[in-house]
């Protein structure tokens, strides 16, 4: 068959205007990248050497049940033979982040061969207590920090290429030949970190819990302060949109690195998909990319995050830039809300991997409803600010439809809780995001959050960072002592299973609980869970 002219025509025409929108877009996308470029960030290192040589014992009163207590000097340790030192743990008494040297030296007068050194770097005493054979979780085995090398000549020098993040490390002899016998003659780590300014401190008046809290929580977020706000140095080392809108909330009020900040946000948007939907997380190496997985929530909490960071700087010039990525995540997520002003949330859930928390049993469908109006809300707020209301106007008529019919069929008056799924299973999720959306008035939310106290089975948040929001939740409905002990025994509770840092799960009946069947692999210093900073110092009358 043969085409006709004006079919070819069409085709050309076709073909040339999508990829000139396809070109738009790609050039945006460099523009982005390369302003991101523009605010690399600069790493700040330390030399940090172990303070001293424990053991691990079983304790049942301790975090997963294992303990560490004082053994010797590390002097000891540097100077005597390594064969009897194998098996030994040296502590750095803090949690670090960065690349690990060790070196060694010939004992005697023979070096017959080569040696070969494993070493175990832990966050949590388990991990060096506990054989990594059995793993099993759902995420890759070489997130498990143990390092085995061979060595060849006396003395020598070696570092480990890749970056670690550790409080304790195992040192295991698994070769050396009868004869011979070395020592391990020095061992630190050259640590990083990207947050450098000074932290103002608490009122002196503080109590001591409440400044505990605060400090390890500040030690959390420098520690993935590095050349992103990542996850968890551990793992996944990498920006998420949902840790970063806690981290940067918390960093305004210590660190305040507004340039890190802006690097994350140009990043993200120069790997926006070529929909326009920003990614819920990217690598930075060998080159800026990400996977391809959009997430609902953490594409809208991106514009959160754009209004927050214009009120906390004033840069008016970067969001005003970054402007069109907002537009385009309303855009494209308005389409699933029905007629009715509900999400049709089966829709949802087949295009959209949707979050919310790590809790296997969560209904999510009142919290995406919630999260929705927030963040659309916070968007044309946005749009206000900078004087672009007329490109999003149909958006105060959108929230409002939704937030009535959220009302209408998703709350149970009799009870005086929001519902959420085909079961209307009662969580702290649903009340926490219809709060925080204004669906619940002030007195509809407090008494809704109370009367979650007196109803069986309701679902509880599974990660530190549901309770971020619950805590938000609880404070805008004006419930301050409820909302400062739940961060005191949340936060405190892993303070008193021996927290150094922050930890991605926690739930206090199960110290082995984990989103990847394998505790080993959880994150024992997650971004996450820095978000008591951003609490304690923005509600002082609160937290004090
Ligand atoms: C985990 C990450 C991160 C979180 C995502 C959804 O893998 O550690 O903190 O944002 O899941």
């Amino acid at each position: 068959m043969k085409n006709s002219p004006l079919l070819i025509i069409l085709c050309i025409w076709i073909a040339s205007s999508n990829s000139s929108a396809q070109h738009h877009a790609d050039y945006e996308r460099s523009r982005w990248l390369a302003a991101a470029s523009n605010f690399e960030p600069q790493l700040f290192t330390q030399v940090k050497r172990p303070v001293r040589v424990v053991s691990t014992t079983e304790d049942e009163s301790a975090f997963q049940g294992i303990g560490v207590v004082f053994k010797e000097n590390t002097d000891l340790f540097f100077n005597t033979s390594a064969k009897e030192n194998s098996g030994k743990i040296l502590d750095f008494g803090e949690h670090l982040t960065g690349h690990v040297t060790f070196s060694v030296e010939q004992i005697g007068l023979i070096f017959d061969g080569a040696i070969r050194l494993k070493f175990t770097f832990g966050e949590t005493p388990s991990e060096v207590a506990t054989s990594f054979d059995s793993y099993n979780g759902t995420l890759s085995r070489a997130w498990l920090q143990d390092e085995t090398i061979t060595i060849t000549e006396m003395p020598s020098s070696v570092t480990f290429s890749r970056r670690l993040a550790f409080r304790y490390v195992k040192m295991e002899v698994v070769g050396c030949s009868d004869f011979a016998d070395f020592k391990v003659s020095g061992l630190y780590v050259s640590a990083s970190t990207s947050a450098k300014a000074r932290v103002d401190s608490l009122p002196a008046s503080t109590s001591k819990l409440i400044k505990k809290i605060d400090q390890v929580a500040l030690h959390t977020l420098s520690e993935c302060m590095q050349t992103v706000f990542e996850d968890g140095p551990k793992r996944d080392r990498r920006l998420w949109i949902g840790d970063l809108y806690l981290q940067m909330l918390a960093n305004h009020h210590s660190f305040k690195n507004d340039s890190l900040v802006k690097h994350c946000l140009y990043l993200i948007a120069g790997l926006s998909y070529d929909n326009g939907t920003v990614p819920p997380t990217l690598y930075e190496r060998p080159v800026p990319n990400a996977p391809d997985s959009p997430l609902l929530d953490y594409a809208l909490i991106y514009n959160v995050i754009l209004r927050e960071y214009l009120l906390q700087t004033g840069d008016t010039r970067t969001i005003e830039d970054l402007w069109p990525v907002a537009k385009k995540q309303v855009e494209n997520t308005m389409s699933y809300i029905n007629n009715d002003g509900l999400v049709d949330y089966e829709r949802t859930d087949k295009d959209w991997w949707i979050f919310f928390d790590w809790h296997e049993k969560l209904d999510k469908q009142t919290s995406l409803q919630g999260c929705m109006i927030w963040a659309y809300q916070q968007t044309y707020d946005l749009a206000k600010i900078l004087g672009k209301e007329g490109e999003v106007e149909y958006l105060p008529e959108l929230t409002q439809r939704m937030s009535k019919a959220a009302l209408d069929s998703l709350y149970d008056n009799k009870m005086g809780v929001f519902f959420s799924g085909a079961d209307k299973q009662v969580s702290y999720a649903s009340q926490a995001w219809m709060i925080l959306s204004g669906v619940a008035s002030k007195v509809i939310g407090s008494n809704a959050l109370q009367n979650l106290n007196q109803l069986e089975g309701v679902t509880k948040p599974g990660s530190p960072y549901l309770y971020h929001f619950v805590i938000e939740a609880m404070i805008k409905v004006g419930l301050e002592e409820d909302a400062r002990k739940r961060l005191e025994n949340y936060w405190g509770g892993m303070i008193n299973k021996g927290a150094d840092t922050f930890w991605e799960v926690y739930r206090p009946e199960d110290d082995f609980a984990s989103p990847y069947n394998a505790h080993l692999v959880n994150s024992y210093c997650h971004a996450w869970s820095c978000t008591p900073v951003y609490f304690i110092r923005k509600y002082p009358h609160i937290f004090k």
